[in-house]
Order: C-alpha cells, then structure tokens, then sequence
C-alpha cells in the first residue's frame, strides 16, 4: 500500500463483533476468562486492549515496521528503551536534542550507571570520536528540537552496523509522511505522538516501531513490566489522527516554507533555522533523506534581546503561545525559557538556544493569517 492509504487502513480491521469500521474505545481494566489461561487474547488492559493493539499495528504499518508499542507519553516510550540497557553502558546522542530527552538521560538513567556523551551528531565523524567498547546505542533526532539540525541517517545506520550499536531515531518532527528511519537502517524509531501523530493537542502519547522480532519482545517486555501503557481513549484519538497525518503534513510543510521565507526576508530577523533552505548546513541532507521540509522552525531576532522575543511571544495572536508542537494550529516557543530549560543556559547557547530563539510550529491555518500575525509583531520590536 502507498503511505496515504497505509494511514487510513495500515493494519486495520473493521470490528469483528459489529462491523464498526473505527475500533471502539474497550474501556475495560481486564477479560473474562472461561478457565485460567483459556480467552480471547486479552487478559489485562496494561499488557494489552485492543485499541491500544489497533493502534500499535497503525502505527508499525506507516513506519514500515513489523511491531508497534504505545506509551502514556513520548518520555515514557525513550524510558523503556533506555530500560534495554545495563549500568556501565554508553549511549551517545545529538547536543542538541529535546530537553526533556536529555534530563531524563541526565538526571535519571545516568544515576543507574548509564553514561551518556552528547556531541554535534550533524558531523557524523563527532559519533566516531565518541565511541568505544562500552557503547551501546546511538540516540537520534532529526531534525533536532530546536535547532532543525539534520543528522545523517543513512551514515548513522553505517556506524552502528560497524560497531554493533543501537541505533534509535526520534522521528518526532518529521513523522513518516517525511522520513522513514526503519527504512534507512535504523533499529527503533521513536515519537512523542502527542505531536503529529495526533495532530490535534488533546493527547499525551509515546510510541516505538521496529521491525526485528527479539527486540520488539523485549520492548514488549519492558512495556508490559513497567506499565507505562496509554489508555484506550488515547488510543482511539492518536489512529484517529494518524488518519490525516499525510494532508496535514503536506499543509504543514507548505506553511512552515512560507513563514520561514517571510522570516528570513524581514529586516528585524537574525537567522532562520528551517532545512529547507540551501544555505541550511544539512540541506542537501534533508534533501536526501526527507520528502519535504516540515512544519517547525526557529528564528532570532537581531539584536539578540531576551525582551524582544517576550514581546513577540506575548503580542502573537494566531500563533498560541505554548508547550508542543505539530497540532493543527499554530504554537509559538521560548526554548531558552520553556521547552529548553533543563539544559544548561552555556550547554544550550553552544548550540544556539540564544536569549531570543523563538520556535514556530505552524499549522494548517491560512498562510496569509500567520504571514500577517507575524508582520504585525515584528513591527513591535
Ligand atoms: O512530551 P512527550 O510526549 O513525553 O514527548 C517528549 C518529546 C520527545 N521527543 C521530542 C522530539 C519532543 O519534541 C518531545 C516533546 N516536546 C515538547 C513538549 C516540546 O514542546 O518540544
């Protein structure tokens, strides 16, 4: 099946008990069982219900995997694959990564004896460097939040085949309508698909696909001993998204290249960080390994003042201000106050979370709406 007909129907059945072409909502703790051991596949709703299971087998179709989990949360999926681990294991991962990614890496696992070495991962020859026999996995994002650095996906798989790694890819921003890891070498991909996936911000969801069958067993696993599953409501409103992810990803990525030409155009912008541009470092990366160019970008302004970007961020009418991304409607940021503030302000500056970053998730609304709420902001400064 082409993806756009995998996200309506990948993995899917019409109820069999009634016909209903969209799974109901089983809101039930546990199964009745006719002897002990003896039922119809379910026994207890944190090992397993079938909307969570209808769920699970959309979400490994679009990524072309052979096994999907669901998890209460985007941090409650990267906790169970972190769980695959043992103390005295290494990881290495992007400097430049979602923040609450890297606080539960520092101040949870690395307690448990997991070290972790961040390094700019959009230079492959950076993961080399930090290799050695204590590593275990590699942990990706691309594009990364917030910085929209692309990191080679393709040579990623090539380093953790040589060295026998993990190799696990947050693909969060770009979902699979742009970019599928599985597909390019990776071992899990990963998604807060509290984002895209469902694509309306009424849901908090994690999710992890792979295609080899000892490791979704162990993930398997994890889930069900840890019990960090999502419940069936959220199960149902997630495939529901999923559903239309491909016509408002193409929406997404035609506003997100609108704004961020309109950005780098206005003389009160510093940088715009968008991949899609060919001055972007990654570009003909992105090109490579992206369909298109995605709907999440980030700005400076010049003058780089911390109450400029307040300004902005507090005059914005179309975009909301606040947490998340990949909703239908607009979300502007603060990385540096908001989504960002567990890093280090000297760790996060490296890496360009400046004082007056502002992050844009732009949504499906009018192009010329948002062009407009941003003119009218920008002459605020
Ligand atoms: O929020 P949660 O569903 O637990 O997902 C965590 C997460 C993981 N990976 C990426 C790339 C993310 O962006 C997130 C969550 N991010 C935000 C809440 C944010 O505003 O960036």
């Amino acid at each position: 099946m082409e993806f756009n007909t995998k996200v309506i129907h990948g993995g899917q059945q019409h109820d069999p008990s009634t016909g209903a072409v969209m799974p109901p909502i089983y809101q039930t703790s546990t199964y009745a069982q006719v002897s002990p051991g003896d039922h119809k596949g379910y026994e207890y709703s944190r090992t397993g219900n079938p909307t969570r299971t209808a769920l699970e087998n959309a979400l490994s179709s679009i990524e072309n995997g052979r096994y999907g989990l669901a998890f209460a949360s985007g941090l409650a999926s990267i906790d169970a694959v972190m769980k695959l681990l043992e103390p005295g294991d290494e990881v290495i991962s992007t400097n430049d990564l979602y923040g609450g990614t890297f606080r539960l890496f520092n101040t949870i696992f690395k307690k448990f004896g997991i070290k972790f070495h961040f390094v700019g991962m959009d230079d492959t020859g950076n993961i080399e460097k930090a290799i050695n026999k204590n590593t275990k996995l590699l942990w990706v994002e691309s594009p990364t939040n917030p910085m929209l650095n692309i990191i080679d996906l393709k040579k990623c798989a090539e380093i953790s085949n040589r060295h026998q790694l993990l190799l696990v890819v947050d693909n969060t921003f770009a979902t699979p309508y742009l970019q599928k890891p599985l597909d390019m070498g990776a071992d899990i991909v990963m998604h807060s698909a509290t984002k895209y996936l469902g694509g309306h911000s009424d849901v908090v969801m994690g999710a992890l696909v792979v295609k080899d069958k000892e490791l979704a067993d162990k993930l398997y696993y994890i889930q069900n001993a840890s019990g960090a599953v999502c419940g069936p409501m959220d199960s149902f409103l997630v495939l529901r998204g999923i559903k239309t992810l491909h016509v408002r990803m193409q929406r997404h990525c035609e506003n997100g290249s609108a704004v961020a030409h309109f950005l780098k155009g206005h003389p009160k912008v510093g940088k715009v960080y968008w991949p899609g541009f060919e001055d972007h470092p990654n570009h003909i990366i992105a090109k490579s390994q992206m369909s298109d160019f995605g709907g999440m970008l980030s700005f400076t302004l010049k003058g780089n003042k911390y109450e400029d970007a307040i300004k902005i961020l507090e005059n914005l009418k179309v975009f909301t201000l606040a947490e998340s991304l990949g909703g239908v409607e607009s979300l502007s940021g603060h990385p540096a106050s908001m989504t960002h503030a567990s890093i280090p302000k000297e760790e996060r500056e490296k890496t360009g979370v400046t004082d007056s970053l502002i992050r844009l998730s732009v949504g499906i609304e009018a192009e010329k709406d948002l062009i407009d709420d941003l003119e009218s902001v920008l002459e605020m400064v």
